[in-house]
């Protein structure tokens, strides 16, 4: 598909788009649930990634940075873009990277994302989604939270850098998130993500065409390494409750555990049930079903630590994580495939007293 040809489904769109619509979240979105109804059926079922450098003209290994990019965060790219990504579709376009926040860290501050155009419009307005790795297979899945609207303005086929502070940051329940920039075709022709094609890579993306819903299909170009996506992360001064972050003394502590069935049966996250403000247990397979029982005590007036008490009920192979939000320390104890679990009493657990 040429990148200024328009197929006869985009030219319907865009006659039925009304002139001077305010760009807030609420008329993108109306504007986008408008059009899939006018198109159901007529839109492609399997939306592929469209890249920018099958326009002959388009600079390589060019990088023009107009703002703050992230540059202290997690960054998965190595600085440079050679290439730029939408999808096919001609409603909208979702695209979020893997992030493993670094031990301790829970809250994005902000989202910078990279992003190139091929078209006159010079503005792109944009949601940046955070999902959680909870999805089938550990692809995204609960939206934790947006950022909306944004907007960039990079120049015609340059690769630009803009910055998005969270307010107040976006506490996160665990540490491994997707992050990206959703945005309309419909509003906004021809805009792309940055793609980094010769970076370390490492970590997966997906796309989608819905502003909202995760997308959860893997980004598998020939030679995607990195997309144009940055974030920066803290920690957060307390945890933050979820089906899986068991929040102790007073939402200092967090607990949080994965497990594995033997026999490559199902794993995934430990759902938590708090039972006092030092106490809770996990389960695995059914609520119902309590597998392990975790407390968190407060040992300082007796040895200078806070301790870590846990009694299971399985034999699953588990790894249970305590982490102290104010200090970032943390502790993690396994129990092996197929072995009952040993009583864990742990006298020296965390030494971050007071
Ligand atoms: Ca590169």
């Amino acid at each position: 598909m040429h990148l200024f040809g328009k197929s006869v489904v985009s030219t319907v769109v865009a006659i039925a788009m009304i002139p001077g619509v305010v760009r807030g979240q609420e008329s993108l979105n109306k504007v986008a649930a408008e059009a899939q109804a006018a198109l159901q059926g007529a839109s492609p079922s399997s939306p592929a990634v469209e890249e920018l450098s099958v326009v002959p003209f388009a600079p390589r290994n060019f990088v023009e940075k107009s703002g703050a990019d992230c540059s202290g965060g997690i960054i998965y790219d190595d600085g440079s873009f050679e290439d730029g990504y939408r999808t096919t579709s001609v409603l909208a376009h979702n695209f979020v990277t893997e992030f493993v926040l670094p031990a301790g860290t829970n809250r994005l501050n902000a989202i910078c994302t990279c992003w190139s155009r091929a078209s006159f419009d010079t503005s792109v307005t944009y949601r940046l989604n955070v999902y959680a790795a909870d999805g089938a297979g550990g692809r995204p899945g609960t939206l934790l939270g947006s950022v909306t609207p944004n907007f960039a303005t990079p120049s015609l086929f340059g690769r630009s850098f803009f910055r998005v502070d969270i307010p107040g940051g976006l506490d996160v329940p665990t540490n491994r998130v997707y992050v990206g920039p959703a945005w309309s075709e419909l509003l906004d022709d021809s805009f792309f993500i940055c793609a980094d094609e010769n970076g370390p890579g490492g970590h997966p993306s997906y796309f989608g065409t819905d502003l909202v819903t995760a997308p959860t299909t893997p980004l598998q170009t020939a030679s995607y390494r990195a997309l144009g996506i940055r974030v920066e992360a803290e920690a957060s001064s307390s945890c933050v409750p979820s089906s899986t972050a068991l929040c102790l003394a007073n939402g200092r502590f967090r607990v949080t555990a994965t497990f594995q069935a033997p026999n490559g049966g199902s794993s995934g996250d430990a759902n938590v049930v708090k039972l006092t403000d030092e106490t809770g247990y996990l389960w695995f397979f059914s609520a119902s079903n309590v597998e392990t029982v975790v407390k968190v005590l407060n040992g300082c007036g007796l040895n200078q630590h806070y301790w870590v008490f846990a009694g299971g009920l399985t034999n699953v192979q588990t790894v249970i994580t305590v982490t102290d939000t104010e200090t970032g320390a943390m502790t993690t104890y396994m129990n092996p495939q197929s072995t009952p679990f040993e009583p864990i009493q742990d006298t020296q657990a965390l030494a971050t007293c007071p």
